[in-house]
């Protein structure tokens, strides 16, 4: 373990309350930040004051890495990775930051000796969900292996004040709830308003002649808003270094537009400020019907204008110049979201530095590289010509001029085909006209990745395959990565305990060491300790779901677990259609002997998602019935467990016996969740779609049970002509499923409730669950027969988690710096605190 300062120094330095890790000082700081921080004598603290003054306390043990990380990145002048994302869903800081600094057992012994529990601490934290799903949720893992890898990085994004909505299930129905995460105070973040930059929108350009004679462009903008940057550290595993996380909240740049103020419109000009804090107020939560609207692109331009700026003053505080940019920085494009700054990189080096469009170019090109996530074209991002024009007039000029070089470029290479130009041209012009990001993207950065084998390779033959053939050499995959001390050490101490007592704890920052485990496969001891270890995991869950639902669940069932964002695509309804065939079969047949289930289910529907709403409540709504119906007895339980955030993500995956990654094949670009779960031992029950067909390949296939069409399967289907009533026809279980929802037997006798559900199914089923279904259904079959022979399921666990290596965000990350960054671990070393001994 690394300590925080050097053991020999502890003997003769008398220990200060920021920095001492004695039991006796770290009591000691605890009682001082309640005291002076919080204001309160312990007898009237709440638990807040008590978690507060316990975060500031390790806040205070992690200031020395951070300043010290941002002083030997200055002084060095090391090439730093900028990631740029909309989200960073991080999660609670507290538990992670001790775990990263090693730290967490003395903690914990201070806390209990001050007669506090630490977990009812630990649990007081409000985690800022700053983030959809998978894409923020990749964003916090990658700051983590960043920072443990010492590599030179900042996150750069958005301080929403309201995060992704908490959910509340009533009636069956998601309600959703805002989220006041700020609401006590963040203890883990700083603000910075010294460096706060100015941000323009709207209004109108105008050209001029400089001194030199040249033309020039000036933007002449009709809002000014002010950008407030606060800093949260990210601590690297047991290393020095810590990273920043800088995040912009929008403000009026006056507390007052005076000009309003003096002609006596007070409430005007309060009213302005309102206006400009709006831009960072709230989260987008992923909905269909994001395009088109203007807060959104205005968040877009609002927080990538903020960092560009930031990364221009860091470059020439250090006595640099603009022409060795590209050079120093490395920007990561966390998808189109903030594809914007490409444009904005342009209108800086050349409208404000005064650079000429070739050398501005050429280090914007070679700055940034563009992350896509999605396939689906319903989410490629466009903006109206008319808002961008109306928001963004300058970056609408650049734009036209980016496309303008570029065409040329593409006619030169394929002269006289009209129609691969306007595929590729950065403005769709096929009816109302749009501004394309990711064609954007594509042009302005000179790598493009895919975030799984499949995905980058159906990337290349469909929704980006002009580009890919007119630049191959931009194109690589990163298959995306998970970081195992959030998803492992944190959440499973139990499994990580017993894995340490095997293989040491090196595997921690090595994940491809897990596969030493394969040597104690048939230790028949190890591995009843591992059945015993998920076996008291799912007793935990057990008791969690009994809390928050009511639900009493059987521990040694079958644990079945479905967690991610609602969608169609991902296909929660192929899961209920199955637990209502089951349900149908111990109907018909109450004897059979089955192997007892719960079937558990966490995720948000996005709020105006009608169909994914639905499925909420359908799930909901089975459960009612079969949870109730003496008939089934524990043999089926079905859960939906609210509110699934990272918070209560990590108690879910390391307590499933099996996960469910069962979307249409070609429609989830990797998946990250799928990783978790194995992670943690889980058995994949999946199709051959984003990363789980490399999960498959890694842990063998005979480990792993797949089912459904492939995507070139589901390509050929949909051409062919695929009619879902062909199934329903002739497939008596299934129809006899779908009967069921459409009788109302699951809805009090409501035969109109599911039917938008049904009949979107029977008459178009764009995923294909009719398709895949008995493919399902048999799989499932498997599945309930191999969990019969316990030990050999066990095996396949142990051999599922050691042979999960590649998952690691750390390989991921390993990847980008090599192939796209170009950029090397710098590591921190630790000066005194007061350099120059002031
Ligand atoms: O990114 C997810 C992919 O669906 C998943 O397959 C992948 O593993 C993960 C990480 O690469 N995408 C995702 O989470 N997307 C969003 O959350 C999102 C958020 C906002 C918007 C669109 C998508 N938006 O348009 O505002």
């Amino acid at each position: 373990m690394a300590s925080l300062i050097p053991s020999e120094k502890i003997s003769i330095v008398v220990e200060d309350d920021r920095t001492g890790l004695s039991i006796t000082t770290l009591k000691r700081a605890i009682a001082d930040n309640l005291f002076y921080n919080q204001g309160k004598f312990p007898t009237i603290a709440s638990k807040n004051d008590y978690y507060l003054a316990l975060a500031y306390t390790v806040r205070d043990r992690l200031v020395h890495h951070w300043l010290n990380t941002v002083q030997t990145y200055l002084k060095q002048e090391v090439k730093v990775v900028c990631y740029l994302s909309a989200e960073f869903l991080m999660g609670p800081h507290l538990n992670n930051n001790l775990i990263n600094l090693g730290i967490e057992s003395r903690i914990r012994q201070a806390v209990e000796e001050l007669g506090l529990d630490f977990q009812e601490l630990v649990d007081q934290e409000e985690e800022p969900g700053l983030g959809n799903g998978g894409l923020g949720r990749l964003a916090a893992c990658y700051l983590d292996s960043m920072a443990t890898l010492e590599i030179p990085a900042i996150g750069y994004g958005i301080r929403y004040e309201f995060g992704i909505f908490d959910q509340e299930i009533r009636d069956g129905w998601q309600v959703e709830i805002t989220d006041k995460w700020l609401q006590y105070g963040n203890p883990w973040e700083i603000a910075r308003p010294e460096y706060s930059v100015q941000v323009n929108l709207g209004g109108h350009t105008e050209t001029y002649v400089d001194r030199d004679g040249n033309y020039r462009v000036r933007w002449l903008p009709d809002r000014v808003i002010k950008g407030i940057p606060y800093d949260t550290p990210i601590v690297g595993y047991q290393v020095n270094t810590a990273n920043t996380l800088r995040l912009w909240k929008a403000e009026a740049i006056e507390s007052f537009n005076f000009q309003t103020f003096n002609i006596g419109n007070y409430y005007g000009a309060v009213n302005e400020k309102i206006y400009s804090e709006n831009i960072t107020k709230v989260l987008y939560p992923n909905d269909e019907q994001l395009q088109g609207k203007q807060l959104r692109l205005e968040q877009q331009y609002f927080f990538v204008s903020c960092s560009l700026q930031d990364m221009i003053r860091l470059h020439l505080s250090t006595g640099n110049s603009l022409d060795t940019f590209d050079g120093k920085f490395a920007i990561q494009l966390n998808d189109t979201h903030p594809a914007i700054a490409i444009a904005e990189l342009m209108r800086l080096l050349i409208d404000e530095r005064f650079m000429d469009w070739e050398q501005a170019w050429s280090i914007t090109e070679k700055s940034f590289g563009y992350t896509n996530h999605t396939l689906l074209p319903e989410a490629l991002e466009k903006w109206s010509l008319e808002l961008f024009n109306r928001l963004l007039p300058r970056h609408l000029e650049i734009i036209y001029e980016i496309n303008r070089r570029f065409l040329d470029r593409v006619r030169i290479k394929y002269p006289q085909d009209n129609d691969k130009l306007a595929r590729l041209s950065l403005i769709d012009e096929t009816g109302a006209r749009y501004v394309r990001m990711a064609h954007l993207a594509c042009v302005g950065s000179h790598a493009i990745n895919g975030v799984a084998e499949l995905h980058t390779h159906l990337l290349q033959q469909t929704v980006l395959k002009d580009f890919y053939q007119l630049f191959p050499e931009k194109f690589s995959n990163k298959t995306n990565g998970v970081t195992p001390r959030r998803w492992m050490v944190l959440s499973n101490p139990r499994l990580t305990k017993l894995i340490c007592s095997k293989i040491g704890d090196s595997w921690i920052k090595n994940l491809d060491e897990l596969r030493k485990l394969e040597q104690f496969v048939d230790d028949s001891a190890f591995c009843q300790q591992w059945q015993q270890i998920k076996q008291e995991v799912k007793q935990d869950l057990a008791i969690r779901i009994r809390q928050r639902t009511g639900i009493i669940v059987n521990p040694n069932s079958l644990f079945d677990i479905q967690a991610k964002r609602i969608h169609e695509y991902k296909r929660q309804h192929l899961n209920a259609l199955h637990i209502i065939t089951l349900y149908n079969c111990l109907k018909q047949n109450p004897n059979l002997d089955v192997i007892p289930r719960t079937f558990i289910f966490g995720g948000k529907a996005a709020p105006g998602y009608w169909m994914a709403k639905l499925m909420i409540k359908l799930i909901n709504s089975v459960g009612e019935i079969v949870n109730q119906d003496p008939d089934i007895c524990d043999r089926m339980k079905v859960v939906f467990f609210p509110d699934y955030n990272v918070t209560n993500a990590q108690p879910i995956y390391p307590a499933a016996d099996l996960s469910e990654q069962i979307s249409t094949a070609g429609k989830e670009a990797s998946g990250t969740g799928n990783m978790k779960f194995s992670l943690n031992g889980a058995l994949t029950i999946g199709t051959l779609d984003g990363a789980n067909v490399e999960i498959r390949e890694e842990v063998g296939a005979e480990n792993f049970f797949l089912f459904g069409l492939t995507a070139a399967e589901v390509q050929q289907l949909k051409t062919k002509g695929y009619n879902p009533r062909d199934y329903y026809n002739s497939n008596p279980q299934l129809k006899a499923a779908i009967d069921l929802i459409n009788s109302g037997f699951f809805s009090h006798g409501d035969t109109e409730l599911f039917k938008p559900l049904t009949e979107s199914l029977l008459n178009y089923d764009p995923y294909l669950l009719f398709a895949d279904y008995q493919s399902y259904i048999d799989c499932q079959k498997k599945v309930s027969q191999a969990f019969r022979d316990r030990a050999n399921w066990t095996k396949m666990s142990i051999l599922n988690v050691a042979r999960m290596g590649k998952f690691s965000s750390d390989r991921a990350i390993k990847e980008y710096c090599r192939d796209i960054w170009n950029v090397a671990p710098v590591p921190i070393e630790l000066e005194d605190l007061c350099p120059d001994g002031q």
